[in-house]
């Protein structure tokens, strides 16, 4: 008896793990246990051994169980403080010092570009980057022999033989976004669709994705004096100068009647850009009042309303405004570019923030 508390305590003690203690219990004190089966019998015993054995058994029964209690909480206290170590953490460290993300170029003008927007009444709009060939051209008064058209400048999505639902391309402008908006809430309409759009092309000055914000105004009585107008506010918020002189020069577009290209006055002394000044100019958009069949394509009765509508490059204004050389690097996702032309992630840009600070 003595020795079956020795052996059972000896080896609690020496139990390096949870699994050696369920056994140690199982073999003391489960159905079939030493303790167990010693203690049933009891009943076979006279009143006398019983009266002296019994209380003893209940004893070391109770002893073992508190023994086994007693390991477990030991053994657990071990692992957590071997944990702890392991974890250990000097939250009075000072913070890292340098930034690790930064806004992109492309994202900071996209925010900038639809606040100006939003400013002046303007909602955002957004569409598939995939378009039926309706959208992206047909619905554009594109008709099926335009150059712009051609297998070579537009990505179509691959059919099988045999496949014949409609074509459909990466879409090659945002201007399909502004059908869907026209068919969706009808006339009068005020958008702007920025975002990304693919072209098949290559080099110094062009990226096979790129990105591009287009803007629609359609109401009763909307002239090219509003375009204008709006044109002027948004250059000028954006260039952050007071004063821009716009030039207008004809142009032609399918989607749009008469059609313009907007130049803005600039200097390039000393090497950087200067908005406002100077006797250069610089191509910045293209604009029109929206094609009467464009309007219709969009659901909306052009012998009621008319609009104005504008396109421009996203990472063509971005490169001027900030000075960036080369297009390329936009899409080289290089670490040390990334933080010499990035963004703080909470300087949101705002028109009473001066957009850029
Ligand atoms: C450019 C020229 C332009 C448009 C885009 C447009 C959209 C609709 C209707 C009519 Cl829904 N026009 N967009 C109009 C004129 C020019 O973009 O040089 N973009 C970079």
């Amino acid at each position: 008896m003595s020795d079956l508390r020795e052996t059972y305590l000896k080896a609690i003690a020496e139990a390096t793990d949870e699994a050696a203690l369920e056994g140690l219990r199982v073999r003391a004190l489960g159905k079939k246990g030493e303790i167990s089966l010693a203690l049933r019998e009891l009943g076979r015993m006279s009143a006398e051994e019983r009266r002296e054995a019994g209380p003893r058994l209940n004893a070391l029964r109770d002893e073992i169980t508190s023994a086994l209690a007693a390991r477990k909480a030991a053994l657990a206290d071990a692992a957590l403080d071997e944990r702890l170590r392991g974890e250990w953490l000097d939250v009075t460290l000072p913070a890292r010092p340098r930034r690790q993300g930064s806004i992109h170029p492309v994202s900071q003008v996209t925010e900038e570009v639809t606040a100006i927007f939003a400013d002046m009444g303007f909602a955002v709009a957004e569409g598939p980057q995939i378009e039926s060939d309706w959208y992206n051209f047909d619905a554009l008064n594109i008709p099926g022999h335009h150059p712009a058209r051609a297998e070579m400048d537009t990505f179509y999505i691959h059919r099988a033989a045999g496949d014949d639902r409609p074509p459909h391309v990466l879409r090659t402008h945002t201007s399909p976004v502004q059908i869907r908006a026209m068919q969706a809430q009808g006339a009068p309409i005020r958008v702007i669709a920025p975002g990304r759009v693919y072209r098949a092309d290559y080099d110094q000055t062009h990226t096979p994705m790129f990105h591009q914000v287009e803007g629609l105004a359609v109401d009763r009585d909307i002239s090219m004096a509003n375009l204008k107008w709006v044109l002027e506010e948004f250059v000028k918020a954006f260039f952050e100068v007071d004063h821009v002189d716009l030039r207008f020069r004809a142009s032609h577009f399918p989607f749009t009647e008469p059609s313009a290209e907007v130049d803005i006055r600039c200097s390039w002394e000393g090497g950087t850009l200067k908005v406002g000044e100077g006797d250069d100019w610089l191509e910045i958009l293209g604009s029109g009042m929206v094609h009467p069949h464009v309007l219709r394509a969009g659901g909306i009765d052009p012998e009621e309303w008319q609009g104005f509508a504008f396109g421009m490059g996203i990472d063509r204004i971005a490169m001027l405004k900030y000075g960036i050389p080369d297009l390329r690097a936009f899409f080289d996702s290089d670490l040390r570019w990334l933080r010499h032309y990035g963004f703080a992630a909470l300087d949101v840009p705002t028109l009473h923030g001066g957009l850029s600070r």
